[in-house]
């Protein structure tokens, strides 16, 4: 087929190369952007051969013949144009196409992709990350493939609204975690809320006194009440069909799980519920709970502060609360850490029944 490329071109006596991102459509005539020239000086138009036309990347090298004083009427010079990528890129190279989004609090790549249903790795590759861990609400990602609707389940935000104070309204997401799980970067033994996310310290114990050298990443399940024992459902379900069970054998643990939330001006208090499962041994079937008072530690995330480390009386539930006052809209970082500084037969944690509250102020 033959198509006229518009070009931009130089009339140099040298071969220019030009770039052209992209063949806009199928018709004909085909057009072309071009993002950059060597020397921007004239305009021709130039007839080319193009064996497939698609959305593709592709260079051109333009050889433009010389015309020093080019008389007005002239007929443009008609370079030789070489069309070099159409046939040597792949149909999976195709420049992503697809509809916008936009970051909300609480998401990861991973929630981007129950959303949208394109895989998160299409995602970073489509948007050049680097680091599938580092998104920023407010950020815009192209979806490749993706329509534009949310999938079932989904939640549209609008992260320029943050959530108004209402009192006693619970303006964390998912939080008492029944709204679905995912695969925290992808990893099978991570099973995340949808909206929640994590971070495991895998180093060393340097903690004194402390045992069982570096710490060990938990396996983490959110549990429904059909997998929970009837007799332990009261113990370590607080609300709702969902928990999140935390767990890892014979090694300390330190992870956290927390969220983002856009807030407006206003005093809040974020209550977390949890079960400090922490077992130094078994009598037959029953669990002996570590009675030390260091045997299970928590801490408050807010932002990059919060609390620092407090014991977690381990067998019986804690519900521990926290408040804190913004002046200005913003998004706020709130979650608990978690951390066992002893290896014994079980340092576990069952997690439920989260809630972020607006509080009346004087
Ligand atoms: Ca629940």
């Amino acid at each position: 087929m033959i198509f006229v490329l518009v070009a931009v071109v130089s009339c140099s006596a040298e071969p220019q190369v030009v770039e052209v991102t992209r063949v806009v459509n199928n018709d004909v005539p085909v057009t072309v952007e071009v993002t950059r020239v060597v020397t921007q000086e004239t305009t021709v138009e130039v007839p080319v051969e193009v064996t497939r036309v698609v959305e593709v990347e592709v260079a051109v090298i333009v050889t433009a013949t010389p015309e020093s004083q080019p008389e007005p009427t002239a007929v443009p010079p008609t370079p030789t144009v070489e069309v070099i990528a159409p046939t040597a890129v792949p149909p999976t190279a195709v420049p992503p196409t697809g509809a916008t989004y936009t970051v909300v609090p609480g998401d990861t790549l991973s929630v981007i992709a129950g959303k949208t249903g394109v895989a998160a790795e299409d995602i970073a590759t489509a948007n050049g990350l680097s680091n599938i861990n580092i998104i920023a609400v407010g950020q815009e990602l192209i979806i490749p493939g993706w329509d534009g609707e949310l999938a079932a389940g989904g939640t549209p935000e609008n992260p320029t609204q943050p959530t108004a104070p209402v009192a006693g309204a619970n303006l964390l997401p998912n939080p008492s975690f029944e709204e679905g799980w995912y695969f925290f970067n992808g990893v099978a033994e991570w099973q995340l809320p949808n909206q929640w996310q994590l971070a495991v310290d895998e180093g060393p114990n340097t903690l004194s006194p402390g045992s069982g050298g570096s710490f060990y990443r938990p396996e983490i399940r959110v549990l429904s009440r059909a997998h929970i024992p009837p007799a332990e459902q009261s113990l370590f379900l607080f609300d709702g069909e969902n928990t999140i069970k935390a767990f890892k054998g014979d090694a300390p643990t330190n992870f956290s799980i927390f969220t983002d939330v856009a807030l407006q001006p206003g005093s809040y208090r974020f209550t977390a519920n949890f079960f400090p499962d922490a077992v130094t041994g078994y009598n037959g079937s029953q669990k002996i709970w570590n009675g030390d008072p260091l045997a299970a530690e928590y801490r408050i995330i807010h932002n990059g502060g919060g609390t620092g480390w407090q014991s977690a009386p381990a067998g019986r539930k804690n519900t521990v609360t926290y408040e804190f006052t913004l002046t200005e809209p913003g998004t706020v970082r709130l979650g608990v850490g978690f951390r066992n500084r002893f290896a014994q037969s079980n340092n576990g944690w069952f997690i439920d029944d989260w809630s972020l509250q607006a509080i009346n102020t004087p």
